[in-house]
């Protein structure tokens, strides 16, 4: 096959396939790779199409993938960079063991796996068999996320498995799963090119999801007006007919405006609201009193330009609305999910050409991820671990008694509290660092050190690993077969490009010989990913998320494939919702009545600041891969305050002054960027690094009734200016390459 040899320089934020420059023919000056794999980047949920190149069983560059629909070849600077991995001098090599007093040394896999084993026995003969939890990730595979939620109830027995799409897609799911009984994007993002008005609320999608940003340049050069709902005057915002700056934690009295607004003059689709909604009375009786002009003093946005939102949504034949983190990560997370449904039945466009909505899924397998079962309430192909007739379908697959298998057990942030009370003794993380991630992170260290028995599965020395008393060596993205499940619904093929290095394992024969250990090898039998995956087909069938009938071949002949997928010869499901037929008991898309209440904390004189914390383009969730690579560190290479010059003025902070931060759980140390793009009365700090440049010191544990996701997006914190001055890239105190 002809390929381009592209090098990473050549590739930037946005090319595409007009971009002009003169490939050559050939590998000039490199060596011709053994193998191109065909696969996906491992970051974010758009899961680009990338190919990788192979030399010697390394990955040693990459080039487009032009024909893989969503992105086209394009990539981003984290997708451009990914690569560096799996040849990183820091890749873990063999499993080690942590020694009082000498640090950690390697140990054989043997005895690393036999002391794990020994150690889930010991404390569950001496604390109950849920007193071992198990914390879990999504940019796991759909295979590996699907054995952790079979491995954690029947080789482990523990009610006690949690992940960390608990800190991501919960809000979102918990009220897609309220308003339409499933849980995934109405339509695929092709139907962002023809849509009149978009809404893109808490997302900050030219830095978070890079890629998407071509389909919604396409729409706007078809003439789509774009609405921005964010805090921060975002690059999105930037270009944007209406940015709406909302005070953080305010969303659902904004979209409780526009919902009356839209009442009070007609902008309704009634016959959708008759014939296929309910809820709607009560929806609306919830909003009566929620005048333009009260939401401006909640807010804080001017209420003219509310106004102008509303009327632009209300007046659209066709729209989407898109929103992520930003609402998502509040104690009523679910109420503002809500809140943007409501919208979003009221005018009946979804699931037509050019009409959806969709929260945009955040980890590489945020959407797989989150259907497969590893879940503290759920079992496969989203099936509710309450719910009778779903356990024993389950368990009937999974040949146990349906008695045997485990109840809903603790969230992630919940297991936290469960260790620091005594109850949760021993702990396996896999694909999660929630050192960094959690908020409060020293109550969180606390815990860690509280663990009588503590093993991490990491491919890196996470900053949680450095707490673990072993740390078993596991795989990239790329060192594995699997499929993953894009931010659209699309589930596609992760291929194997080379093998671990040095006696590094894969994850998936990892816990398959732990499973053997605790005595189960015969349900923990599968000769490979692809048997994994033909399990999941059938303890996904019936479910919502139902990918019976997808297979690998499926996907490779087709690029990918959208479930619902029911059958083999069944095509799969780009648009959900055409035949008007809800997953819902009743088949109707339910309205939620959504009362707007306040963050958990709130400004007051002691902490008279709200803080808000997010992510920057070049850096993933907790670092600890992206933090490893030079040309990435360089980009942001420090977490920066963005304040405003009002704010700093009054504060007397001074640009690039490193500014002390207080919440009431904690402080750290933070250069000044002064910008008026973010409101006045807010700073903003990325959340990716450790220690003393962590956000998450200051951040706070409460959490969404329903969702248990923790309000990251608000909370209360003072400023003081330490007259210390850094210049950019002065305070670089990571490992990078
Ligand atoms: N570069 C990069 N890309 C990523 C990731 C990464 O770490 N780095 N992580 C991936 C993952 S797992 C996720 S979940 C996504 C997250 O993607 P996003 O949700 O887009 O990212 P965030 O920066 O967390 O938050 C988005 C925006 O919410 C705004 N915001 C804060 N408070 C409020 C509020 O109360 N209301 C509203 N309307 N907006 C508010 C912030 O100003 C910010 O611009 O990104 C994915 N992509
Ligand atoms: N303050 C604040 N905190 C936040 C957020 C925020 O906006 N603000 N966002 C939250 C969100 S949305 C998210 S998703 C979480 C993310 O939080 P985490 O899930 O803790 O973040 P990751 O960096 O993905 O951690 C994953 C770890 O698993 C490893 N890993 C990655 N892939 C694999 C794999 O395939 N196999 C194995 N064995 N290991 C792997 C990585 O090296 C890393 O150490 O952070 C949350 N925390
Ligand atoms: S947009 Fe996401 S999936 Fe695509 S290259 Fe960037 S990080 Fe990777
Ligand atoms: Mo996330």
């Amino acid at each position: 096959m002809a390929t381009l040899p592209v090098s990473p320089e050549k590739i930037i934020h946005h090319f595409g396939p007009h971009l002009n420059f003169a490939p050559q023919e050939g590998y000039v000056g490199r060596d011709e790779p053994d193998a191109t794999v065909k696969t996906h980047c491992c970051f974010c949920g758009m899961q680009c199409g990338i190919q990788l190149l192979v030399k010697n069983n390394k990955v040693v560059g990459f080039e487009p993938w032009m024909e893989f629909p969503f992105n086209e070849g394009r990539l981003c600077p984290k997708g451009v960079q990914r690569y560096l991995q799996n040849n990183h001098p820091d890749r873990l090599l063999e499993p080690l063991e942590r020694v009082e007093g000498e640090g950690f040394k390697p140990i054989a896999w043997d005895n690393a796996l036999d002391r794990v084993t020994s150690e889930i026995k010991r404390i569950q003969d001496t604390y109950g068999k849920n007193a071992f939890a198990l914390l879990s990730g999504v940019s796991l595979t759909n295979e590996k996320s699907y054995l952790m939620g079979k491995f954690a109830r029947v080789a482990v027995k523990t009610a006690n498995l949690d992940y960390n799409g608990r800190l991501c897609m919960v809000s979102a799911g918990a009220g897609n799963k309220k308003a339409f009984g499933l849980d995934r994007s109405s339509n695929n993002y092709a139907d962002l090119e023809h849509a009149e008005v978009i809404i893109v609320t808490g997302a900050n999608v030219s830095e978070t999801f890079p890629t998407l940003t071509h389909w919604l340049w396409r729409a706007r050069d078809n003439g789509a007006k774009l609405i921005v709902i964010d805090p921060r005057v975002i690059p999105l915002a930037r270009t944007a007919d209406i940015h709406l700056p909302v005070k953080p934690g305010t969303d659902s009295a904004l979209y409780g405006a526009m919902l009356k607004y839209l009442v009070d003059h007609d902008m309704l689709d009634h016959d959708f609201i008759n014939h296929h909604t309910t809820g709607f009375e009560d929806t609306i009786a919830a909003v009566k009193d929620y005048t333009l002009e009260w939401a401006e003093t909640v807010t804080g946005v001017d209420k003219e330009k509310i106004r102008q939102a509303a009327e632009l949504w209300g007046k659209a034949k066709t729209s989407f609305l898109l929103h992520a983190r930003g609402i998502e990560h509040h104690s009523k997370g679910v109420e503002n999910v809500l809140g943007c449904i409501n919208l979003v039945l009221a005018t009946g466009r979804i699931g037509r050409p050019y009409c959806g909505y969709g929260t945009i899924t955040g980890q590489g397998n945020g959407q797989g991820g989150r259907e497969h079962g590893h879940k503290c309430d759920q079992l496969p192909g989203n099936r509710d671990i309450t719910n009778p007739d779903h356990r024993k379908y389950i368990a009937d697959v999974w040949g146990i008694p349906e008695a045997e298998l485990p109840g809903k057990g603790l969230t992630a942030w919940e297991l936290i509290e469960a260790i620091h009370r005594g109850e949760v003794k021993g702990l396996l993380s896999i694909c999660f660092n929630p050192l960094i991630s959690l908020p409060n992170n020293n109550y969180v260290r606390e815990a860690l050190e509280k663990l009588e028995f503590y093993v991490c599965i990491d491919f890196f020395l996470s900053e949680t690993a450095r707490h673990a008393d072993i740390v078993l060596a596991g795989s990239l993205h790329e060192e594995e077969e699997g499929t993953v499940t894009t931010a659209e619904g699309r589930v596609v093929r992760i291929r194997k490009a080379v093998n671990p290095p040095g006696s590094a394992r894969t994850d998936t024969s990892i816990i398959l010989d732990l499973a053997a250990r605790l005595g189960e090898a015969d349900k923990f039998s599968y000769p490979n990913s692809e048997a994994i995956f033909n399990e999941l087909r059938i303890a996904s069938k019936g479910g919502t998320a139902d990918y019976y009938g997808i297979t690998y071949k499926k996907i490779e002949d087709n690029m990918g494939v959208f479930w619902p997928c029911p059958s083999e010869d069944h095509p799969g499901t780009p648009r959900l919702w055409e035949d008007r037929k809800f997953a819902t008991p009743d088949g109707k898309a339910h309205f939620n009545p959504v009362a707007f209440r306040e963050p958990s904390e709130v400004t007051d004189s002691g902490y008279p600041v709200v803080l808000t914390t997010g992510r920057v383009v070049s850096q993933y969730l907790s670092g600890t891969q992206t933090r490893r690579i030079g040309k990435l560190v360089g980009i942001v290479p420090e977490p920066l305050l963005e304040i405003h010059p009002e704010l700093a003025q009054r504060y007397g902070i001074r640009q690039r002054e490193t500014v002390r931060v207080t919440t009431r759980r904690g402080t750290g140390d933070f250069a000044a960027n002064i910008v008026e793009t973010i409101r006045k009365d807010t700073v903003f700090i990325p959340y990716h690094w450790p220690g003393r440049k962590s956000a998450n010191q200051l951040t706070i544990g409460t959490l969404d009734p329903v969702s248990k996701i923790p309000e990251f997006k608000v909370c209360a914190c003072r400023l003081e200016p330490l007259g210390v001055f850094t210049q950019p890239g002065e305070t670089i105190a990571f490992d990078s390459i």
